[in-house]
């Protein structure tokens, strides 16, 4: 068996959160392990539908994430949480909430390389001011210092960061 536990994806847009999340997911569920995903994507067609991106929407986002996630870890649950959450304050609070079950992962893609990928036309939106408040052009990102986990993503090396992740995850939970 298996206890819960809460990992924690930061990064900017297009690093690769969700992907690596999803596919994580995947590998982690084939061999047995209980596990969610919770991404801003899918809790903002949702529970976070009245939320936008302002700082202090961001926070309310993150707190919500975070009361959910603990909700999912109590109940023994491995959660994996794939949002920008771009302030060290706010992760802190997902930490504060969570307690220490939280596992900071940095999902590490370099901006150029974000916006060169720019999957949604998100990131070119942005530069011609079409989208305002957007992470890593007219917003914050403040890196992680000391992550539990730091997975770098410039490369399109989705199996080796799942891999990664997934071993993280299975010795942290003692699988
Ligand atoms: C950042 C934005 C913005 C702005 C829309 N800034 O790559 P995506 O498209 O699919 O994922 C991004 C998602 C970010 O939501 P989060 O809930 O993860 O953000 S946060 O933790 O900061 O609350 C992006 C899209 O929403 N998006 N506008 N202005 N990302």
């Amino acid at each position: 068996g298996h206890k819960g536990a809460v990992f924690w994806l930061t990064g900017l847009s297009g690093a690769g959160k969700s992907t690596v999340a999803r596919s994580a997911e995947s590998q982690l569920f084939a061999q047995g392990l209980n596990v969610s995903v919770l991404d801003g994507d899918t809790l903002r067609a949702g529970l976070c539908k009245d939320l936008g991106f302002s700082e202090a929407d961001r926070t309310e986002n993150v707190r919500r994430a975070a009361e959910v996630a603990r909700i999912l870890q109590d109940a023994g649950q491995v959660v994996l949480v794939a949002l920008i959450s771009p302030l060290q304050s706010d992760r802190l609070l997902a930490k504060q909430i969570i307690g220490e079950g939280f596992q900071e992962v940095f999902v590490d893609a370099d901006l150029s390389v974000c916006e060169q990928r720019d999957p949604k036309g998100l990131y070119a939106a942005a530069r011609q001011g079409k989208i305002a408040n957007f992470t890593g052009i007219d917003a914050p990102y403040e890196a992680p210092h000391a992550p539990a986990l730091h997975l770098k993503t410039s490369a399109n090396n989705v199996d080796s960061a799942t891999n990664s992740l997934a071993d993280f995850v299975k010795g942290f939970v003692r699988f």
